[in-house]
């Protein structure tokens, strides 16, 4: 199908052929533990405004994307066994100097702790059934994860990244997918940093060298090139 998104640097994907068949909606890490209070970023004192900035323009691009047949959506959340065996010491150690100790209890449970309350998707962001999600132990995936596979056996090529943080996760995991081959997509309004400048700088990283990443473009962009294609009935 001959349809681009306008963004920078280039109206996206790059051969002009957006399919939503091949097409994943990518949700990083949308946790209590990033976002919410009594979560992680919280305990270590970070403004949650600037974490929580994506939530609504996330939820309005979902409810589109969920009504276009065939596209799909994947969500990963970060976090550890409860008994702490796949968690580097080094990242305990770094946490633990914030205040904010992986495993250590808080007001939604143990810390990034799986099938802890502050571990869990928001639920304004929750999963629907048949939708898969990434569980892993790191910032990145594709190296800890089954994330390639699962992709891949659904013919997913092309990447549209929503999630937090941007500096981390989000960073991460994009340039992870763009090392081996996808085409990725940055959606700048529904992905949040700790730090704002962090945030800035991470989104403008992405369009450097003619788009080193891929590209990125705001949901406005997404929405007026996707709307017309959803036309499953909103449940
Ligand atoms: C962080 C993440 N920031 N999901 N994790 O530690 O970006």
């Amino acid at each position: 199908m001959a349809l681009t998104i306008v963004a920078e640097p280039y109206p996206w994907p790059f051969d002009g052929e957006f399919s939503p068949a091949r097409a994943a909606l990518i949700c990083i890490d949308w946790q209590t533990d990033f976002c919410g209070p009594g979560g992680y970023v919280d305990a270590m004192g970070y403004d949650l405004n600037l974490t929580r900035a994506g939530v609504e323009p996330t939820r309005r691009v979902l409810n589109v994307v969920r009504r276009i047949p065939g596209m799909h959506v994947v969500h990963t959340r970060e976090g550890h066994k409860s008994d702490l065996s796949d968690c580097p010491p080094n990242k305990l150690w770094r946490s633990k100097q914030m205040g904010a100790g992986i495993g250590d209890p808080g007001p939604c449970g143990r810390i990034l702790i799986r099938g802890e309350a502050g571990w869990d998707i928001i639920p304004e962001l929750y999963p629907h059934p048949g939708e898969p999600i990434i569980d892993k132990p790191s910032k990145g995936a594709f190296s800890t994860t089954d994330i390639d596979l699962v992709l891949r056996n659904r013919g997913i090529t092309q990447l549209i990244f929503t999630g937090i943080t941007t500096d981390v996760c989000v960073h991460t995991i994009m340039r992870e997918a763009n090392d081996v081959g996808y085409e990725c997509l940055l959606l700048k309004d529904c992905t949040g940093a700790t730090d704002y400048g962090n945030y800035l700088a991470a989104v403008k990283m992405v369009t450097m060298q003619g788009g080193v990443f891929g590209a990125v473009a705001d949901s406005e962009a997404l929405l007026a090139a996707l709307t017309p294609l959803a036309t499953v009935p909103a449940a």
